[in-house]
């Protein structure tokens, strides 16, 4: 019969032994990732909630336009909008964004409040937007994924400050 031999260590070593070890795997023990844990792809891509994935491109540069005056999807499917900004000039100087509004929304009493919400990039506080795309300067693109509202006809702008007269279109869902 054999007994299990009584531990060669004093009890205060195994504490030490393990931090030894946390440290080993901390330091990259599997042979050095630098990025730390790996981390999950970003989730702005949901899986459609129903229907195909539509995807709609708009192009704008330093002139205050977009390419399209009229986007159109099916009811039901989920929306992936990406702008381009084919530009040369600062965020700050020619900025452009997306910003699709709900129906029977004031667009100059919209454009006006978006002038005043410098903080979040001229998107102000309310519940008239459906979607909107982050204000991008030239050489940048920006994507974002939603799913299409009811069948309808939506107004979509800019909402840098003094575009919306002439950067808006019409977003459709039949
Ligand atoms: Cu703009």
């Amino acid at each position: 019969m054999k007994r299990p031999p009584r531990s060669i260590f004093p009890s205060s070593f195994l504490p030490f032994l393990l931090f030894a070890l946390l440290l080993y795997v901390a330091c990259g023990g599997d042979g050095g990732s630098t990025a730390g844990t790996p981390s999950p792809a970003p989730s702005t891509t949901e899986p459609p909630a129903s229907g195909e994935l539509v995807k709609l491109v708009l192009h704008t540069s330093d002139e205050m336009k977009y390419d399209r005056k009229e986007l159109k999807v099916r009811a039901g499917t989920r929306v992936e909008l990406t702008l381009h900004h084919t530009g040369s000039m600062a965020k700050a100087i020619m900025g452009h964004n997306v910003v699709i509004l709900k129906p029977g929304t004031d667009i100059n009493a919209f454009g006006q409040r978006a002038m005043a919400a410098v903080d979040t990039e001229y998107i102000p506080a309310g519940d008239e937007i459906i979607a909107h795309t982050k204000l991008i300067g030239g050489g940048e693109s920006t994507s974002i994924t939603f799913n299409a509202p009811p069948v309808g006809s939506y107004d979509f702008i800019c909402s840098f400050p003094g575009h919306y007269g002439l950067m808006r279109g019409q977003f459709i869902v039949e």
